[in-house]
């Protein structure tokens, strides 16, 4: 989940791979999955990742009825342990939410919640978290309404919150970005550019990489410093360790057929 702080990463829920994921929505980077005793493998292969670097993870049963209810990432956003519970975007996934609300609302008891109203629409996929300031992408998922409830939420704890238009050829902010850890962005050539960024806090910097390797944007920063890459992104690799980066490679071809990305598949809470 893109909306925790590196150092916060303690605790991350995922859901098992449903039989019906050969159903999932895939527009972007795949063209749908066809291969799901594959995808449970690299599902399993994610989760061993976290557990091997410290991270405790609890994983969800599968909801047949909602193909792509592996990527929970959409579903939550916790911040500073407070939660909103987005509408999402899609509305073949708003059904997803209820057991993964009512598992992190046990989890973290005692947990101030906010939903959204009326035409407020969200995927917690478009929201990424560089140290305290946010940014956040108005999609084919996020409109103002829903940005305007996670401004509320961000407002009350001080902190700020920049707005990026997606382009049409991507899905998230996080399909296209992340913050492997909290002083340094990812993000791709042709999908973003600097000022859709503005200004970064010193000692920050955004680190460009072709076009090409747009997927391997998206990393998921762990608090013993290593972060975990998509596998095939040699550009990406490269530049992490030359900033004396650990890289721990995932295969995520049968995920990424359905659009999905690492931090799609958890939430971090
Ligand atoms: C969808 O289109 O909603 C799913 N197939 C993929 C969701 C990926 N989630 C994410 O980028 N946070």
């Amino acid at each position: 989940m893109a909306s925790v702080r590196v150092d916060q990463k303690k605790r991350a829920l995922v859901r098992s791979v449903p039989s019906s994921f050969t159903n999932a929505l895939a527009r972007f980077f795949g063209q749908g999955p066809t291969d799901v005793e594959l995808a449970r493998q690299q599902q399993q292969a994610y989760i061993q990742a976290l557990v091997d670097n410290g991270i405790e993870v609890h994983c969800l049963a599968a909801d047949e009825n909602h193909p792509d209810c592996m990527f929970v990432e959409d579903q939550a956003v916790v911040i500073d342990g407070h939660m909103l519970l987005p509408t999402p975007g899609h509305p073949s996934r708003v059904a997803e939410q209820p057991p993964i609300a009512e598992y992190l609302m046990e989890a973290l008891k005692g947990v101030q919640t906010c939903t959204m109203g009326g035409e407020a629409r969200m995927d917690g996929g478009d929201i990424i978290r560089l140290g305290d300031l946010f940014f956040v992408g108005r999609s084919s998922r996020t409109n103002d309404l829903g940005i305007a409830s996670l401004r509320s939420l961000l407002d009350f704890f001080g902190y700020e919150l920049r707005v990026i238009n997606i382009p049409d050829h991507a899905l998230h902010l996080t399909s296209i970005s992340s913050t492997p850890t909290d002083s340094i962005i990812l993000a791709p050539e042709g999908y973003l550019s600097p000022s859709d960024f503005g200004e970064l806090p010193e000692g920050c910097e955004i680190v460009w990489l072709p076009g090409e390797e747009v997927y391997g944007c998206n990393t998921i920063g762990l608090p013993n410093g290593k972060v975990l890459i998509a596998k095939g992104y040699p550009g990406v690799e490269r530049e992490l360790h030359a900033r004396g980066l650990e890289t721990v490679e995932i295969d995520m071809s049968e995920i990424r057929a359905a659009d999905g990305s690492l931090t799609c598949c958890s939430i971090f809470y």
